[in-house]
């Protein structure tokens, strides 16, 4: 392990004003979001909506890293360039999804354990050499108030693949994406997912150190504190903003130099305005605080983009005003009026 080279592609994923593309959606997941505009799951529309995404004018004054999937990063754009050099030329570092998704975690009650540690340094080393400087592995929790979840089976079970994972990864010196993700399902207020992602943190920080993973060599992507989706009593933006700043310091070693958060189902504009009044409450910080985004950078153009090659200038322009709000927002600059200027474009 390298660990100044870690560092500093840590500390470049986390540049001031700068956050993570998540572009990595599984063949199956991609299905969903090109289904949603009526276009066909193919290899070359899943080529060509990633082209769209990378080669957005202006993205790499916004976006310092795009994780792909296995299938992308060994992708061509239409003119036989590789996707991947589009971005390293821009600027941009290339990450990869390591993970292989979920499956039942045998003797919990429906919980899931996240796969793909077999083989995972021989994936790593190729990766490296496709060009890969960091990766990602999510586990996926769920809050059930009634039944005790996350179980204390499911956050060891989970936090120790992460570890494993991110101490496999600095191993082959690749900067380790930690993505424990609570999700927004069911109906808990702010307390109950505040103590859930504390209970979270902890076990995976627990389980970093116990693995000698290095807190300067990562970066990590958590949920933020939020209400379930379908709570009667929704906590208001600063509310949000603030329990998820203390939970973080409560659980979140200095020594980390970014956290990237993942958007979760938000809407883009609630994706914006939480890291925003997170950055604009608390800057003096830690750690830095920004975005890695998958649905909360891509729902505005992939709607825009609908397949066409026409259509190509006017989504990358809906990419890149996302993309700059985020940015803002992770400098705490973001302000909810800015939302006009697109809709009024
Ligand atoms: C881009 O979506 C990723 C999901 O991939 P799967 O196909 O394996 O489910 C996901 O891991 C993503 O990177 C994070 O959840 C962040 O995305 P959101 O949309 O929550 O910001």
């Amino acid at each position: 392990m390298n660990l100044k080279d870690l560092n500093q592609i840590a500390k470049a994923m986390v540049a001031p004003g700068k956050g993570i593309l998540a572009a990595d959606e599984s063949t199956g997941t991609i299905e969903k979001r090109l289904s949603s505009i009526n276009v066909p799951n193919t290899e070359e529309n899943r080529r060509d909506y990633r082209e769209m995404l990378f080669t957005a004018p202006e993205a790499e004054k916004y976006i310092s890293g795009v994780i792909l999937y296995d299938e992308t990063i060994r992708q061509k754009a239409k003119d036989g360039t590789p996707l991947v050099e589009i971005l390293k030329k821009r600027g941009i570092v290339p990450g990869i999804k390591v993970d292989k998704g979920t499956q039942d975690l045998p003797g919990s009650q429906g919980e899931k354990i996240t796969e793909g540690l077999d083989g995972l340094r021989k994936r790593l080393v190729e990766y490296y050499g496709l060009g890969a400087r960091f990766a990602k592995w999510r586990a996926v929790l769920n809050i059930d108030a009634a039944s005790g979840k996350p179980s204390r089976q499911a956050l060891v079970a989970n936090a120790e693949a992460l570890a494993r994972y991110a101490a496999l990864c600095q191993a082959e010196n690749i900067v380790p994406i930690v993505e424990p993700e609570i999700l927004m399902d069911g109906d808990h207020d702010i307390a109950t997912s505040y103590a859930a992602t504390e209970r979270t943190l902890h076990t995976v920080f627990e389980q970093l150190a116990l693995h000698n993973v290095a807190f300067e060599g990562m970066v990590l992507k958590p949920n933020m504190v939020i209400h379930g989706e379908s709570c009667k009593s929704p906590a208001g933006i600063e509310a949000c903003a603030d329990a998820t700043v203390q939970v973080l310091l409560r659980c979140v070693p200095a020594a980390v130099p970014g956290i990237a958060f993942l958007s979760g189902g938000q809407s883009d504009e609630h994706a914006s305005a939480h890291l925003g009044a997170m950055n604009a409450r608390h800057p003096n910080l830690p750690w830095k605080l920004t975005f890695s985004y998958g649905r909360a950078l891509q729902a505005l153009p992939l709607k825009l983009w609908a397949g066409k090659a026409e259509n190509v200038a006017n989504a990358q322009k809906g990419f890149i005003f996302r993309a700059r709000l985020n940015s803002l927002a992770a400098t705490g600059q973001y302000d909810a009026k800015l939302e006009q200027e697109f809709k009024a474009a």
